[in-house]
């Protein structure tokens, strides 16, 4: 392991691809054009972004009513290239008929995900069933009577309902609400693999779940802190509010074990002087270890402790058990810190000095911080650290989780969770007379470990790839094989449809949001509600996700529910039950009247009274959990490349990180030498749960040596499956590997 000298591949060190300087500017727009002209022209992607309907990608919110490309304070013009790549994807061509005839399904399992991608728009129904070597399509009416009658078959606590967070919040709560009339809570949604964290850590410390700030608090905020997430890429319209601060004299505090190119230099598109010279992000730069956040935001609040800067008038008035809490991190000591954290003092002095001098502050993390096992002790962690200055309930200072997938947290809001809100499980039952099951319903993995154990027979997805998206592919991949039957609606082929098959699989077709007859809404992780107006179909085949569910609860319940299934078909009448029963939702009922978009009650924190039981902010203690790994063992982060969303992979190169492809690992320079590896060997990367062989190693200076990188979904088979025990969400950034040259 690891001390051998190369004795394989081509150890010849070479520059993987000319490293960026800075994110956006040129390449984006460059990027822009290229895309443009493969859809048509660029009139006809523009005149696509500029419908009136929320973007499709990242939930940071965009587009709605007051047009595509810009945001809820309304700043113009908002591109990004995820938007394009997104708009693109559903723009392609349809799969023709012969392609299901042509590529066999051990054929589909050797396409990569970028592949898979552009195969074109799904536009008929097409079926697998077990032994047969090819998908076949069949229509619409056979599709929805197989699926009918399976479910009929089946006792309902024997099936599961995954969600994407691309759907809209009218078909999120339409197939929940089937899913729990036809007597399941096995509801959940890719929260599960992405936020959760975030949602239990929030709502133990201050009540609620989601963000405590909007945008423009943001906005005026003269420090904010970007943790564990890499919003260039993944969130860039992030990138022109943190440019906005910088401007204004403020601060970014970037903490990342990565040093990330956009995060250090960005250049925003829309601004002539940041595309010509670039805008420096952050103004201070610190890498802990993988896995030592907790460690470190303990080490910050027991500096501002020693300073004297916290807001002591606060934790006494607003917040529960400051005291003990205080006691607990005075008794941590300095050097467990250190050792935990893998941050030196004078890091976290200069993060605890520059945090005492702000006046506004806002605190905003992803995935570097909820994919670990101590996913919401690193939330609350976070709260506890505004609590301390008293930079939560207030406007322009606050706590923001910056979400996933467009519509997540929208999804989340209307009911799409194993168990429902009290409030909502009620009004459901006094509103309409309903009878819901009150099983305890399933999480994600939970699902996929009782699909292993053959305690499930049948699954439902509402878009997503949850193969994909999975740890420990090998299993995943079995676990969803042992199923009798998996639905897929879809817009696009991914690995899914080709490693998550069970003894009959069934995938619909459907349209995507900008593509819908009738107006959806979505819910930006700002808690802000976006009506889209839909628009013109793009091909014949695809049906609405709405039109589809309620045509399958009709045929499975229309005899025995009292609910008339067939007029869900309509949204309005479905955002008219949103709002009698999703608390802060009741203006959804006449949203495609008005026209009027709205932040959600209830949810921005402007005041330090907080929706817990005693009305008063919480601080956790937390023991902190050691390093992993050293020696030959490295931490591995799976994250994204700049190239893709999820699953999907839309290009291959991460120019920000300079890389050429996806099959890589990337190590510090320093590990390479220490390991005795080289640069482009190619060697076997090992963990608890798998190898991938035919790695190439590359040199990336960027990251702290001991830890190192590598893309998801290809490296979910080193993935294992421990979760965070409190909110069940995979440690996907918290693995350990060591490298084998043999
Ligand atoms: N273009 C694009 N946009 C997207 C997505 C996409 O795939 N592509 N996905 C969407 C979704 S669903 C989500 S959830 C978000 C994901 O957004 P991110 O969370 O930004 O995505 P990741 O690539 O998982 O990046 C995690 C970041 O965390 C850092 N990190 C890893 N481990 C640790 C750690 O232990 N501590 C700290 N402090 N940092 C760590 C990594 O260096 C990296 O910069 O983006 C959304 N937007
Ligand atoms: N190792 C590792 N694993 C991870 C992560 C990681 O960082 N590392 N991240 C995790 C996170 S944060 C998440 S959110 C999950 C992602 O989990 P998912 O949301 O399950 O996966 P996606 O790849 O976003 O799903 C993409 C598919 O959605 C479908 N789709 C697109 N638009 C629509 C639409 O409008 N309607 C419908 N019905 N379908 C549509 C397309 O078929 C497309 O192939 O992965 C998780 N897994
Ligand atoms: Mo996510």
């Amino acid at each position: 392991m690891g001390q051998h000298k190369c004795d394989g591949g081509s150890p010849k060190a070479k520059p993987a691809m000319k490293k960026m300087k800075s994110g956006g500017g040129w390449p984006a727009i460059r990027y822009t054009f290229r895309k443009a002209r493969d859809v048509g022209g660029v009139w006809k992607l523009y005149k696509a972004l500029r419908t009136k309907n929320a973007c499709k990608t990242c939930a940071l919110g965009m587009g709605g009513q007051r047009g595509g490309m810009v945001n809820e304070i309304g700043g113009f013009p908002e591109v990004c290239k995820k938007s394009l790549q997104a708009m693109a994807a559903d723009m392609q061509g349809a799969i023709k008929q012969e392609f299901w005839s042509t590529y066999s399904i051990a054929q589909l399992k050797a396409f990569s995900p970028y592949d898979l991608e552009h195969c074109g728009r799904l536009t008929q129904p097409v079926l697998y069933e077990r032994g047969a070597e090819y998908y076949r399509p069949i229509d619409w009416d056979e599709a929805i009577a197989r699926i009918t009658k399976r479910l009929k078959s089946l006792p309902p606590d024997e099936t599961f309902w995954y969600f994407s967070g691309r759907s809209s919040n009218e078909a999120g709560f339409l197939l929940q609400l089937f899913a729990r009339l036809y007597g399941t809570n096995n509801v959940n949604n890719c929260s599960y693999y992405c936020h959760q964290a975030s949602g239990v850590g929030l709502t133990s410390s201050i009540g609620s779940g989601t963000a405590t700030v909007v945008l423009e608090d943001v906005e005026h905020a003269d420090l904010v802190f970007v943790i564990g997430g890499n919003p260039p890429s993944n969130h860039p319209r992030l990138m022109t509010t943190l440019t906005h601060i910088r401007q204004r004299g403020g601060e970014v505090i970037v903490i990342n074990p990565v040093i990330e190119t956009g995060l250090v230099n960005f250049r925003v598109p829309s601004n002539v002087r940041s595309l010509l010279f670039g805008t420096k992000i952050a103004t201070l730069y610190v890498q802990p270890d993988i896995g030592g956040d907790l460690a470190l935001l303990t080490g910050i609040a027991k500096r501002i402790d020693e300073m004297g800067a916290q807001d002591s008038g606060f934790l006494q008035e607003y917040c529960d058990d400051s005291e003990a809490w205080l006691a607990h991190i005075r008794s941590v000591s300095w050097s467990e810190i250190y050792a935990k954290s893998g941050v030196s003092q004078s890091d976290i002095d200069a993060i605890a000095e520059r945090y005492a001098a702000a006046k506004n502050v806002v605190f905003s993390w992803t995935m570097g911080i909820t994919h670990h096992v101590h996913g919401v002790q690193n939330v609350q962690a976070i709260a506890n650290l505004a609590f301390m200055r008293g930079m939560v309930g207030r406007p322009n200072a606050g706590l923001l989780p910056i979400r996933g997938h467009s519509n997540v947290q929208g999804i989340g809001s209307v009911g799409v969770t194993p168990k429902l809100k009290d409030t909502i499980f009620e009004r459901l039952e006094s509103e309409y007379g309903l009878t819901l099951p009150t099983t305890e319903g399933l999480d994600t993995l939970g699902c996929m470990e009782a699909a292993f154990e053959k305690k499930l027979k049948a699954g439902f997805c509402l878009g997503g790839n949850l193969f994909g998206s999975n740890p420990d592919s090998v299993y995943a991949a079995e676990s969803l094989s042992r199923l009798e039957s998996m639905v897929y609606l879809s817009t696009t082929l991914n690995t899914g449809h080709a490693h998550g098959l069970a003894d009959e699989a069934i995938i619909l077709p459907v349209l995507a949001r900008d593509e819908e007859p009738q107006p959806t809404t979505q819910e930006s992780m700002f808690n802000y509600v976006r009506l889209s107006d839909g628009g013109p179909r793009r091909h014949d085949g695809p049906r609405s996700e709405v039109e589809v569910i309620a045509q399958i609860a009709e045929g499975v319940l229309a005899d025995t529910t009292a609910i008339d299934w067939r007029s869900m078909q309509n949204t309005g009448r479905i955002r008219d039950a949103i709002a009698k029963v999703i608390p802060g939702y009741d203006e959804i009922a006449k949203i495609d009247k008005t026209k009027t978009e709205f932040q959600l009650g209830g949810r921005t924190l402007h005041k330090p009274t907080f929706p817990t039981p005693s009305g008063r902010g919480v601080l956790h203690r937390h023991d902190l959990p050691s390093l992993r790994g050293g020696g030959d063992q490295l931490r591995l982060m799976t994250v994204r490349s700049e190239g893709q969303f999820n699953t999907v992979v839309y290009e291959n190169e991460d120019i920000y990180r300079g890389q050429d492809r996806r099959d890589v690992i990337l190590l510090h320079p320093d590990d390479i030498a220490r390991l005795g590896l080289s640069e482009d060997q190619k060697v076997t990367v090992c963990s608890e749960t798998g190898e991938m062989p035919g790695i190439r190693v590359r040199a990336f200076e960027e990251i702290k040596p001991g830890n190192t990188l590598m893309y998801y979904p290809e490296s979910n088979v080193l993935v294992p499956r421990h979760v965070d025990g409190q909110s069940k969400t995979p440690a996907f950034k918290g693995v350990l590997v060591t490298i084998s040259t043999k």
